[in-house]
């Protein structure tokens, strides 16, 4: 029973090491980062958890070695009372500062390239989020390129944008704090009452989805719901009927190669198309799941602002 203390701890921190083993293959892991930046911040990430992860496993070895040795001490044997040490309270305090400094200065240049505003692209304000319980308020400036005019295009918890534009966004909040935040882009971002802060990222090429906008700070009752999506529009239209096209033929072209394969097996070439056509079969589901995704962003804000202005003459 006395060594049982140096079982469980040790088996605490085993179980700790595994799960992160574990976990990327589970898909418990960063979802796909999707922004130019963002590699940036994973190696950071990285370079933290591994500076951390070291240290966890050094100490957890030193704190299972000690409480499993010197548990249930033999009769007779007797705990030797130590006062300090000094050498070994200057090394870690030494270790430590050191390396907090060394990640002060390598994190520099990433969280820079985010959030110092000489960094930011020099492009117009692409819309103005207003964070407030519960929702995402979202404004473009219509054509005209202007705000607050009659031109503006208003919509709730969607933020459309063009893929591999730099895209800058003006963050207010109209109540209490919430956090803009962007998993798949590595954005996070306070929005304060009472200030207007950009935001600004890019969208790597060939992204055409939509992600995830959470807010990542306790806002209030309703902080769970408060969610949106990110839609990140392609460069030119998508023909869907083309594409639609393009899926019947490659199904086609393997249909042909499963039946010739019995004759003439082409396994490689059959790999082939079948990759494609799964390529092709899953960006048909995206931007027909998402209707107005397979619009290029000016056709989606023309279509919208058309729609805004029959409905307001309607009214
Ligand atoms: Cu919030």
């Amino acid at each position: 029973m006395d060594k049982a203390w140096g079982i469980l701890f040790l088996a605490a921190a085993v179980f700790s090491i595994a799960i992160f083993a574990y976990a990327p293959s589970q898909g418990w892991w960063f979802p796909e980062d999707v922004s130019t930046h963002g590699h940036e911040i994973d190696k950071l990430f990285y370079v933290i958890l591994a500076v951390t992860g070291l240290a966890f496993v050094a100490t957890q070895a030193v704190l299972c070695f000690v409480v499993f040795r010197y548990s249930g001490l033999r009769r007779g044997e007797k705990g030797t009372f130590i006062h300090t040490i000094h050498w070994l309270e200057y090394l870690w305090t030494f270790v430590t500062a050191a390396v907090l400094a060394w990640i002060a200065f390598v994190q520099v240049d990433a969280w820079a390239n985010i959030k110092f505003k000489t960094r930011a692209p020099d492009v117009k304000t692409h819309a103005h989020v207003m964070a407030g319980q519960f929702e995402w308020r979202i404004t473009y400036p219509g054509f005209d390129g202007e705000f607050n005019t009659v031109d503006d295009v208003m919509g709730l918890n969607q933020l459309h944008i063009p893929v591999e534009s730099p895209i800058l966004v003006d963050l207010e909040s109209r109540d209490v704090l919430h956090s803009f935040f962007l998993p798949n882009f590595r954005i996070k971002q306070d929005a304060v009452p009472g200030m207007v802060i950009p935001v600004w990222f890019t969208t790597k090429p060939g992204t055409e989805d939509s992600y995830e906008i959470v807010c990542a700070e306790l806002c209030g009752w309703g902080h769970y719901k408060m969610k949106g999506m990110v839609f990140v529009h392609p460069k030119e239209t998508v023909d869907l009927e083309a594409l639609k096209a393009e899926v019947a033929e490659l199904k086609e072209q393997l249909d042909g190669f499963a039946a010739d394969a019995a004759e003439k097996p082409d396994k490689k070439k059959r790999l082939e198309v079948e990759r494609a056509w799964t390529k092709q079969l899953g960006r048909l589901g995206r931007f027909t799941e998402n209707p107005g995704l397979h619009l290029s962003f000016e056709d989606w804000l023309k279509k919208a602002h058309e729609e805004a202005n029959a409905v307001a003459l309607e009214d």
